[in-house]
């Protein structure tokens, strides 16, 4: 077992960095929980992706909601060498925004009652992931410090870390990594932490002998903040939904196919953060008491259930993740009417900045508009 003061053996090479599974375990073991990262994985590259039809049909049948970037050079999606011929190990990290949903959650993010204008505050109508600091910024962030204190161990480590940014199927490659399973909702659930997670990845020139071969997951992950709660599988389970269908039911949008998988240009998610314009004519209702991004199928699911009656034994959530105090100055009509420049000052390192001022003015306009008409729950207002 590796601690902080005996280090594994090194061995460097021109060609990369050379070095076995259960070395970069241990080092990860003992760097991800300084940097606030509570799963870590590996998947030696090129590797072949069991899921690559999903990513093919999404953009055949046009389900990217027109988002163009998803379509940019989708083949450097299956396959980060593409781009980056050096690569030969990613990393895949995993960090927790929220230790799951409770049954029943009362937020308006999550589906709950509406609530009204005035009682609820405006930051229960945000997806959880969003009401405090950017992830992009403090989880990159969080893995470039990680790659820097593996970069002291194996000083020929060469990296290159993607939040969303970088053209990864991130989810993919967590599955892959053994971060988790696939859900129905296509979310990455692990088994105690629930799907609360944001992931990353970084390219890097490691080269890792005893990963699994091309294209089969990782039973386990390198590292875990908490261990999960069945006996080791032989094999890594594709998904573990079994006969549930609750987030299919719960979505308010009908954007989850019954064949899995989803149609972003149906998600709520893909309408109030993601677009400029109008929602599809008449489905304003829809959008019910959900001012940013939107929980439903996340707050349903027993896996999120179950990680918040039984939260994991582990450290305390990112701090720069929780409710950010300066929201409390501002109301839902405050929101409606925020000028461009306080806009800029009050939300730019924020999730909310995706939405662009007119998205946020819309997106509170929509909810009052919602509330007003007694319809603040998605239902259709029957006058
Ligand atoms: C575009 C995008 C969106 C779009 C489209 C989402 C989608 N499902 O495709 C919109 C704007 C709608 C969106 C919404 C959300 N997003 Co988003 N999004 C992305 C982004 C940038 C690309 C996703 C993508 O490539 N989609 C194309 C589809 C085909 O790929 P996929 O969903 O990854 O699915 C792959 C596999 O999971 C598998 N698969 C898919 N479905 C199923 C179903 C079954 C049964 C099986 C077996 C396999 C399988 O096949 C696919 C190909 O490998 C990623 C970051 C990234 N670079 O990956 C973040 C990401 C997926 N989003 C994230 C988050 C947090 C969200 C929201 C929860 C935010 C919110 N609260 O509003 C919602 C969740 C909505 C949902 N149910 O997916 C996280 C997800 C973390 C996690 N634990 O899964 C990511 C990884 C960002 C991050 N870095 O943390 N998102
Ligand atoms: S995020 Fe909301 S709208 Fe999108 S698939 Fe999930 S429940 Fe449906
Ligand atoms: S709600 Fe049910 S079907 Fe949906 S992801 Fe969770 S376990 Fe799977």
């Amino acid at each position: 077992m590796t601690t902080p003061h005996s280090q594994p053996p090194q061995r460097e090479s021109p060609a990369g960095v050379q070095l076995t599974a259960t070395e970069l375990a241990a080092h990860l073991a003992r760097i991800c929980p300084d940097h606030h990262l509570d799963l870590a994985g590996a998947i030696a590259l090129p590797c072949a992706l069991p899921h690559a039809d999903r990513w093919t049909s999404f953009l055949a049948e046009e389900r990217n909601a027109g988002l163009d970037y998803l379509a940019r050079d989708p083949e450097d999606r299956l396959d980060p060498t593409r781009r980056h011929a050096w690569a030969t190990t990613l990393l895949v990290f995993g960090q927790r925004y929220t230790d799951g949903w409770p049954a029943g959650d009362a937020e308006p993010s999550a589906g709950g009652p509406p609530g009204d204008a005035q009682g609820t505050p405006w930051t229960a109508r945000v997806s959880r992931y969003a009401r405090g600091l950017d992830y992009h910024d403090l989880l990159k962030s969080d893995i470039r410090e990680a790659i820097g204190a593996l970069t002291a161990d194996f000083p020929g480590l060469a990296a290159r870390v993607a939040v969303d940014s970088g053209p990864y199927l991130e989810r993919e490659y967590a599955w892959l990594a053994g971060l988790g399973f696939l859900g129905r909702n296509t979310c990455l659930i692990h088994e105690k932490l629930g799907s609360g997670l944001f992931l990353g990845v970084a390219l890097t020139n490691l080269r890792v002998e005893g990963l699994p071969p091309s294209g089969m997951p990782a039973v386990e992950p390198l590292y875990a903040a908490a261990p999960r709660r069945r006996r080791a599988a032989p094999v890594a389970p594709v998904t573990r939904c079994g006969t549930c269908t609750l987030c299919l039911e719960a979505c308010p949008t009908q954007a989850i196919l019954p064949t899995g998988g989803l149609d972003a240009g149906l998600c709520l998610s893909a309408w109030t953060i993601e677009w400029r314009g109008q929602a599809p004519a008449g489905r304003d209702a829809d959008q019910g008491g959900l001012l940013f991004g939107c929980d439903i199928c996340q707050a349903v699911c027993p896996w999120n259930q179950h990680a918040a009656s039984k939260p994991a034994d582990v450290q305390p959530l990112r701090a720069g993740y929780a409710t950010l105090p300066a929201h409390a100055e501002l109301s839902l009509n405050d929101l409606a009417e925020l000028s461009d420049e306080d806009f800029a000052a009050r939300l730019r390192r924020t999730p909310l900045w995706r939405a662009h001022p007119d998205g946020l003015r819309r997106n509170a306009e929509r909810v009052l508009a919602n509330l007003a008409r007694g319809n603040g729950d998605g239902v259709e207002d029957p006058s």
